[in-house]
């Protein structure tokens, strides 16, 4: 194994990934082996600016020392317990995060899909045992075009062909509404078995669609009047990646967390990604005592879920969103980095839209040029994005980047749609 890692090139690492590994993606060809802050470096030693942040995991930047040093220590000490016992760092976390965000309770997990089933799970027993849905009757409402992550009952919620497809059968009790369709939202809850509202507040893998501002406000308001949970999906959203510390309340722009504004609160909030700055698995489905107490020992649970490693790092990681203000960085460079992509006027762009940091890019394409072309470019010029839905291209830097290395990368986007022109 030594000598093979020592002298890695990017040509044979791509063979290896091909020979080896399962073809369930296909990566633009790139070899990332550094990373630190808004840069990342691959094998050859060529420097990117991650214009993707691993899908907005990395909001603190590749490689935090604050982050590194509370996996660090901990990984020193104690990794991994399980919930057969208390673990010295659990509690304290527990407290910590649900302070944060103004919820009762926290149900800790490690990845995202893991967060939303939890989430749906929840909310299928609290249907049950607290608004009396007959037995295996609840239903929960999605939304086209979502993305919730990749298990089976997830799945069972998309209507894109290439997550579904051949995959069934699939689980039942799932409505699909339009995206910020309010009136289709009321009509769906006249049906008194539903549970609960399972939506993005900005939809991130369908290409960045922000909604009108008062949706989540006004789902909120309906979901309240007939007994239906709020589940804000914030995986990717939340986290100060849209200029908000989430998404949710971002969108009734009334300048205050979500704590301080019941209007706008989900019942449940899940969390994923950059909970732990893309160090380490780490989510979580916050709730109040009234629906998380649902749940009793025995009837949910995970290995990982929980561990001191995870809490330690999950700690350091949203202590570092407080202190670098990164939801003020990412409301004021987003609204810069729009400025600039619209101020360019070119005419492969169609459509620029985003919320803070998490901003995309409607490619026209034409027989000439694709976004792939465009993202192979961009990544001979030093950036690193990726196209989501064939022609859309997603802008997400970790939200430390600066003023000035905005200014740099739409330069260099600048330069790629022109060579393109
Ligand atoms: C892939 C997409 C983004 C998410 C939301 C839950 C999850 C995700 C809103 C599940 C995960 C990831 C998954 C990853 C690529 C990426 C993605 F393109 F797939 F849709 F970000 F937009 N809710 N999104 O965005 O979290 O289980 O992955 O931790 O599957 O290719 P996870």
């Amino acid at each position: 194994m030594e000598t093979l890692m020592q002298n890695l090139s990017s040509k044979r690492a791509i063979e290896l990934e091909n020979e080896y590994g399962a073809h369930n993606y296909h990566p633009l060809p790139v070899v990332l082996d550094r990373g630190e802050g808004v840069f990342v470096w691959d094998l050859e030693g060529n420097k990117y600016y991650d214009f993707l942040s691993a899908y907005s995991a990395v909001n603190q930047g590749h490689a935090h020392p604050k982050i590194i040093s509370a996996l660090k220590s901990q990984a020193d000490k104690l990794t991994l317990t399980s919930r057969a016992f208390y673990n010295s760092a659990l509690g304290a976390y527990e407290k910590y995060i649900t302070e944060y965000f103004g919820f009762d309770m926290v149900l800790p997990m490690n990845t995202g899909a893991e967060a939303v089933e939890t989430a749906i799970k929840l909310c299928r027993k609290w249907g049950y045992e607290k608004k009396g849905i007959p037995e295996n009757q609840a239903k929960i409402i999605v939304c086209e075009n979502n993305f919730h992550g990749r298990t089976i009952t997830i799945i069972s919620a998309s209507n894109d062909p290439d997550a579904t497809k051949n995959f069934g059968p699939y689980t039942p009790g799932i409505v699909s509404i339009p995206y910020d369709d309010v009136a289709a939202l009321e009509k769906e809850l006249e049906d008194p078995n539903v549970a609960g509202f399972l939506v993005e507040p900005i939809q991130g893998e369908a290409g960045v669609f922000v909604p009108s501002d008062d949706y989540m406000k006004r789902c909120a308001a309906i979901c309240k009047e007939k007994n239906v949970l709020l589940i804000a999906d914030e995986v990717q959203t939340g986290i100060a990646r849209t200029g908000k510390l989430l998404a949710t309340c971002g969108n009734c722009n009334c300048q205050s967390s979500c704590e301080n504004n019941p209007e706008v609160k989900p019942d449940i909030l899940i969390l994923g990604k950059a909970i732990s700055g893309g160090v380490y698995p780490v989510s979580a489905v916050l709730a109040n005592k009234d629906i998380m107490l649902c749940i009793q020992p025995g009837q949910h649970g995970s290995t990982f879920g929980g561990n001191p490693l995870a809490c330690k790092v999950a700690i350091a990681a949203l202590e570092v969103v407080k202190e670098e203000n990164l939801q003020e960085n990412a409301e004021e460079l987003g609204e810069l980095l729009r400025l600039e992509l619209r101020n360019m006027n070119s005419n492969l762009i169609e459509l620029v839209r985003g919320k803070g940091l998490l901003n995309a890019i409607v490619i026209k394409e034409t027989d000439k040029v694709s976004a792939w072309d465009i993202c192979v470019k961009l990544k001979e010029n030093g950036l690193l994005a990726k196209p989501t839905h064939g022609h859309i291209i997603r802008f997400a830097p970790p939200l430390i980047i600066t003023k000035e290395q905005i200014l740099e990368c739409v330069s260099i986007i600048r330069k790629t749609l022109n060579s393109f022109e």
